[in-house]
């Protein structure tokens, strides 16, 4: 084939497997949501609001020290107590708290020593994410979704990469294709 044809031949194998690797990463990250406690020392948990679904577990990770979960609400018939001890009781960095939620609801939290700015909640709802569809960022691995066609993001991803690549590709076939007495140098 001649240096055209095997561009594109490229190319297309490349966004075939971008595609491919985009939609399994959508599906790998499934169970917790992770929160960050006190991120570089600032008084706040990271993300200070989270939706997950009923039995999903989310985490806490201390990246700064004094900081505790004291629960201020929760749906009702649910039982939640935060991090261990009295509420003047504080963890530091490292420490690593989870709980896995069952009942819908919303959930509120914060920090003892930092309230009430130092706040968040937990939102537990059946689709595991903000109600409105927009608010992205959220990780969405329903199986009943994954027959759809690939996403018109993935798409996007992979045609972005495909340019990117015959770009990269043309350019060295430019630059080191070229027979030999084409070059003065070494
Ligand atoms: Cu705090």
């Amino acid at each position: 084939m001649n240096r055209r044809e095997f561009l594109r031949t490229g190319a297309g194998a490349t966004a075939v497997a971008a595609a491919a690797s985009a939609s399994t990463a959508g599906t790998a990250s499934a169970q917790a949501a992770e929160v960050t406690v006190g991120p570089g020392g600032n008084l706040v948990y990271e993300p200070s609001e989270v939706y997950v679904k009923p039995g999903d577990t989310v985490k806490w990770v201390w990246d700064s020290d004094n900081h505790n979960i004291q629960v201020l609400s929760t749906p009702e018939g649910a039982t939640w107590e935060g991090t261990e001890g009295p509420k003047t009781k504080t963890y530091n960095t490292g420490h690593e708290y989870e709980h896995t939620f069952e009942t819908k609801g919303t959930y509120e939290y914060q920090c003892f020593p930092h309230a009430p700015s130092m706040a968040g909640q937990v939102i537990v709802n059946e689709e595991g994410k903000k109600p409105g569809g927009g608010g992205g960022g959220q990780k969405e691995a329903d199986p009943k979704h994954m027959g759809v066609p690939i996403q018109a993001h993935f798409v996007g991803i992979a045609t972005i990469l495909a340019i990117l690549v015959s770009v990269m590709f043309t350019f060295f076939m430019l630059k080191y294709g070229e027979s030999p007495h084409a070059s003065g140098g070494d």
